[in-house]
């Protein structure tokens, strides 16, 4: 997944926006995600998946953080997420699939708060690069 300098000026405008929202917006992306893809709280048998949970909380605080890693170092994706690489891939075994319904609802977070900015445009670089993190991100499983 290339991101063209246009994508790359388009992810950074969007984290302008977010990087305020760190909690916030990835506690709702998760909640999103397990209340539209139940699947995915498999994952997560170990934490309160309650609204409001404290450990959902603090695990959107860190997916969104590492988010913000990646744009910073968006020219060199693989070593800014190489230990998350080995992690979800060697530990957690995530199934690939899952990457996609995250990013979709970290996507609709991001439109719903800032719909102005959610441009066609800005919607398809946000897109590409959620691509290009996960393309990373799963990497790894062989
Ligand atoms: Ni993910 C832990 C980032 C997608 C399931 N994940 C993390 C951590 C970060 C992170 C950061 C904390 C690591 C640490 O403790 O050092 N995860 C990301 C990012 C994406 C992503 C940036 C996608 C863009 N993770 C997913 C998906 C799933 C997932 C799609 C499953 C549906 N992640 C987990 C689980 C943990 C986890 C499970 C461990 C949680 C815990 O604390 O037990």
């Amino acid at each position: 997944m290339v991101l063209t300098a246009c994508d790359k000026t388009n992810v950074k405008a969007v984290w302008t926006k977010v990087s305020g929202h760190l909690e916030d917006y990835g506690a709702e992306t998760l909640e999103r995600m397990f209340a539209t893809y139940p699947s995915t709280k498999t994952y997560f048998a170990h934490f309160d998946l309650h609204h409001g949970s404290s450990q959902v909380r603090t695990q959107g605080k860190k997916v969104l953080s590492a988010l913000g890693d990646a744009v910073a170092h968006v020219d060199d994706l693989p070593s800014a997420l190489s230990r998350l690489s080995d992690l979800h891939a060697k530990n957690l075994r995530v199934d690939p699939v899952n990457f996609k319904l995250l990013s979709h609802c970290f996507l609709v977070v991001v439109a719903l708060h800032h719909p102005s900015l959610f441009t066609p445009e800005v919607h398809v670089s946000l897109d590409k690069f959620m691509c290009a993190v996960s393309a990373v991100l799963t990497s790894k499983y062989r």
